[in-house]
């Protein structure tokens, strides 16, 4: 008797957890209800199923419960109960499936008023590339993807000089406009999903995956990548700012096109050790660091990296916080660098600078209670992004790490611990580093892997070279 209550209790409680639950879907910002009104047809069947099976369940074991008088028969064929069930089971499943299959049609069938853009995933960032006035995307080629041409275009290719290269997490559409998405990945597989327009659909290395959508709602929306297989996808976090027309476009000719960045001049790296001169106070002469004025090693920095946290600092998106006061200093030297381009002649000086040098290390400090076996331990999580010896993976958007201050390298972690770096929400690349700092449980363990980081030859930097410029 007892089971039959339980069995009931759980049934109750499952609908009513439905009814009430607050995790349902948010409201729809795009033109797919069809796919909402699938997933309802396949939870009013199965959770009919789910209620008469268990009330049939209760019934059964209440109805024929043990008796000591009753026997029980057996009966291993019944032709005509065996036809009901299958009809009844066939019919179920038809209705759950068929309603997909075409909604699932209607996905893959683009508009003709569809505007194209593509979709590029890579290990763990998105980017994206609009056609320019041609409406036609150019030829790309994954063996000529560096650090100067991330998309891999193809120079050679008229239709892609004016393709518009966004090199950011963020996208921007224009509402009520119809859009063909067409997916690229750089690696592996990837899943590009928007909740709140219910599209999602992978990306297959080797392949372009496509759909199709319409945003209806203005606003912003994140960008998630729901691929299981491999590591760290969750971490791959965008932003979707649906909003007009013209602030669209507006937005779109903030990015340049293929043609700009080619003839975007070159660094100016005389320029750029002029520009230096302002730095040298507290980054030291060679850009060694200097712990007294608590100013991390800069030399040998690869541009890409020196650029991003310059403009961070530039835009406030890194050491914006009065309690970050270390950073806050930092930002505070911005107006020294005035425009993107002195940003650039500066990462280059810097880029240009000696890593290592014997003063280097004698200056790098090891805090004497930590432990660098027990940090090397630590450090294979933190390898798959910022390689074996630290050596940093322009790929992976990681800087080098080998040959940092400690007390920098330290610093940096309770930062993205404490929501004090990596949390505005321009910053793409930080938030990873949230997720791999709370892995670091206490202070011993950070204090144990930077002292094994601090360790790694500043010298080993082959790989990141290759990858890098030119
Ligand atoms: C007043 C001292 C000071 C001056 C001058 C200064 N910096 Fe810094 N810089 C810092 C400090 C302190 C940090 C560390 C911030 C933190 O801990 O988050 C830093 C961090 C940086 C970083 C980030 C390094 C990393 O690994 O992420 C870069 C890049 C940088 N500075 C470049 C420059 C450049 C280029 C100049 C000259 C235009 C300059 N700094 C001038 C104090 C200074
Ligand atoms: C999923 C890839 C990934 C993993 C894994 C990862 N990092 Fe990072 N890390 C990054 C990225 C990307 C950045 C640069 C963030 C930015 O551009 O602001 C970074 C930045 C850092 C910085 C700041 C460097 C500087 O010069 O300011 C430190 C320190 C760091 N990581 C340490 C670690 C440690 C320690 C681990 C392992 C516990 C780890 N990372 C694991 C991707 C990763
Ligand atoms: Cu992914």
């Amino acid at each position: 008797m007892a089971i039959v209550i339980v069995i009931l209790l759980l049934v109750l409680a499952t609908v009513l957890f439905h009814v009430f639950s607050p995790w349902w879907f948010t409201p729809i910002a795009s033109n797919w209800s069809s796919i909402d009104n699938t997933i309802d047809i396949t939870l009013w069947i199965t959770g009919i199923v789910f209620i008469l099976v268990n009330l049939f369940l209760a019934y059964a074991v209440y109805r024929f419960r043990y008796q000591k008088h009753r026997k029980a028969d057996y009966e291993p064929e019944n032709k005509k109960l065996e036809a009901i069930l299958t009809i009844i089971t066939t019919i179920g499943v038809a209705a759950m499936l068929a309603p997909g299959l075409i909604v699932w049609n209607e996905f893959v069938d683009v508009p003709e008023d569809a505007k194209e853009f593509e979709v590029v995933g890579q290990q763990w960032s998105w980017n994206f590339r609009f056609p320019g006035k041609d409406g036609v995307l150019g030829k790309i080629d994954s063996r000529l993807i560096n650090a100067s041409n991330p998309f891999g275009m193809s120079p050679d290719d008229p239709y892609g000089q004016d393709d518009v290269l966004v090199n950011s997490n963020e996208l921007h559409l224009p509402v009520d406009q119809s859009v063909k998405v067409l997916q690229r990945s750089k690696d592996v597989l990837h899943n590009f999903a928007i909740p709140q327009f219910r599209v999602k659909m992978d990306l297959v290395p080797g392949l372009t995956s496509y759909f199709w959508f319409t945003p209806t709602k203005k606003g912003r929306y994140e960008i998630l990548c729901q691929e299981l297989c491999g590591i760290a996808h969750y971490l791959m976090r965008g932003n979707i700012v649906i909003e007009s027309k013209q602030k669209y476009q507006h937005w779109l000719a903030s990015y340049p096109t293929f043609a700009d960045t080619l003839m975007k001049p070159k660094a100016d790296i005389a320029a750029g050790k002029n520009l230096f001169a302002a730095c040298v106070a507290c980054h030291g002469e060679q850009g060694l660091g200097n712990e007294a004025m608590n100013a991390p090693k800069i030399a040998g920095m690869k541009s890409w990296y020196t650029q991003r946290q310059l403009n961070y600092f530039k835009d406030k998106v890194r050491g914006a916080s009065p309690a970050d006061s270390f950073g806050t200093q930092m930002a505070a030297m911005m107006p020294t660098l005035p425009d993107k381009q002195a940003i650039e002649n500066v990462a280059a000086y810097i880029e240009s600078l000696a890593p290592s040098s014997a003063s280097a290390e004698a200056s790098i400090t090891i805090n004497d209670n930590s432990n660098a076996s027990n940090g090397k331990s630590l450090y294979r999580n933190c390898s798959f992004c910022h390689g074996s010896n630290g050596e940093g993976n322009y790929a992976l958007n990681a800087p080098k790490l080998a040959g940092q201050h400690q007390w920098y390298l330290k610093r940096q972690i309770l930062n993205f611990k404490n929501d004090l770096r990596g949390n505005h929400q321009q910053d793409l690349y930080g938030k990873q580093m949230i997720l791999m700092a709370r892995l670091l449980q206490d202070e011993q363990a950070i204090d144990d892997v930077t002292a094994y980081i601090s360790q790694l030859s500043a010298n080993n930097s082959q790989h990141s070279q290759q990858l890098s410029q030119e």
